[in-house]
């Protein structure tokens, strides 16, 4: 099938949110966010917009096929559990059905928690059990209960995982509001910013989720599924506003903002990362390639700029305009205490942020 579509145009945000549809859930999800910002800001606390995973793109309108974006969401889960452990507030923005902080850490695809789960040996075999009680979460009450026990060699690490998540769900410290689509995304990312603005200084974006460059507005969006049988599929798609530029200019100029820039060819970070703080203006850029990026990530940002009048002849040698600062750890982690670079990348921002607050 041929389904060339015509009349793509240039959105700048201010068109994009003019022109494509509001989520139905966006008033409710923001009430949530409202409420949890004014809890963050009584107890006095940071508050980071952590987002994560990837973005889809329908092509129908009743979706049946769409573009995806790559992202697990181990990056964003992980360091949101490093934000929480140095005391921020987190409102973890993420990709329905993507990995969560602490449940990350018992994935089904690479750590399946039943595989750390066993029952009482002193109880009739498994076997017994599963055709006495298929699945029922009411055993009969004659019965003796089964009683279900975490393997030993996983009980410290469940321990600890367990503790943080507790800790936070008490301490009321993490909101999670979820997306699919780029256009959800993107409202999302507006609304929960202008709720954070009330923070000044004290809101950091932490922005890594995988969002599409292109989409396909839902003007141009076939109604129905798209036949195939007629030839070759050719879809014009426009670009996504970009959105960092909003953000940093209106939405919350005071906000500390850390983008993320994914390349596949490592030579074009640092300057793709430049051209990104050149072209918005905000603090800092975290560059990393698709294969090493858990092992390799390099931040750039603006260079702490000499003053002249410091100088002894008053004259300014030229200034690079950008920092680098690479964050490496060994490929190599240990399984039993693996080291996750998030943590090393959460402590540096954190005391970036902070320098940010205190030269307000
Ligand atoms: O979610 P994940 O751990 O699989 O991947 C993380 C990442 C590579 C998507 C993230 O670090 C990132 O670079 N996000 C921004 C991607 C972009 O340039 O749109």
């Amino acid at each position: 099938m041929s389904d060339t579509t015509n009349e793509s145009q240039t959105f700048s945000a201010e068109s994009y949110f003019a022109t494509q549809p509001q989520p139905p859930s966006l008033a409710a999800d923001i009430q949530g966010v409202h409420e949890f910002i004014q809890r963050q800001r009584q107890a006095n606390r940071c508050v980071v917009l952590v987002t994560s995973g990837g973005t889809t793109v329908p092509l129908e309108l009743n979706v049946v096929r769409f573009l995806d974006n790559f992202s697990a969401g181990t990056r964003g889960a992980t360091s949101a559990e490093y934000f929480l452990k140095a005391g921020y507030a987190v409102i973890f923005m993420h990709r329905q059905f993507s990995l969560q902080p602490f449940s990350r850490h018992y994935s089904h695809t690479t750590n399946p928690f039943l595989n750390f789960l066993e029952v009482d040996a002193s109880l009739p075999s498994s076997s017994t059990i599963d055709t006495a009680y298929p699945y029922s979460y009411d055993p009969a009450p004659t019965a003796p209960t089964p009683q279900v026990t975490v393997t030993l060699a996983e009980r410290a690490r469940l321990l600890s995982v367990l503790r943080a998540y507790k800790a936070v769900h008490e301490q009321e410290t993490l909101h999670m509001l979820s997306f699919v689509t780029v256009n959800e995304y993107l409202w999302l990312l507006r609304a929960v910013s202008r709720e954070m603005s009330v923070l000044g200084r004290k809101a950091m974006y932490y922005l890594a989720a995988a969002v599409s460059d292109f989409f396909l507005p839902q003007q141009r969006l076939s109604e129905h599924k798209i036949q195939s049988g007629k030839g070759n599929l050719s879809i014009e798609m426009d670009q996504v506003p970009k959105i960092l530029k909003p953000l940093v200019s209106e939405w919350n100029p005071e906000g500390f903002i850390v983008s993320f820039k994914l390349e596949t060819d490592e030579t074009l970070l640092v300057p793709k990362a430049q051209q990104a703080l050149e072209r918005y203006g905000h603090q800092v850029v975290i560059g990393n390639d698709l294969h090493h990026r858990k092992y390799r990530v390099v931040l750039i940002s603006p260079a702490a700029q000499e003053d002249a009048a410091n100088q002894p002849n008053g004259v300014l040698a030229s200034q690079p305009k950008y920092d680098k600062f690479w964050i490496e750890i060994d490929p190599n982690q240990p399984p039993s205490h693996p080291k996750e670079i998030e943590e090393d990348i959460i402590n540096e921002l954190i005391k970036r942020h902070k320098a940010w607050i205190e030269s307000a």
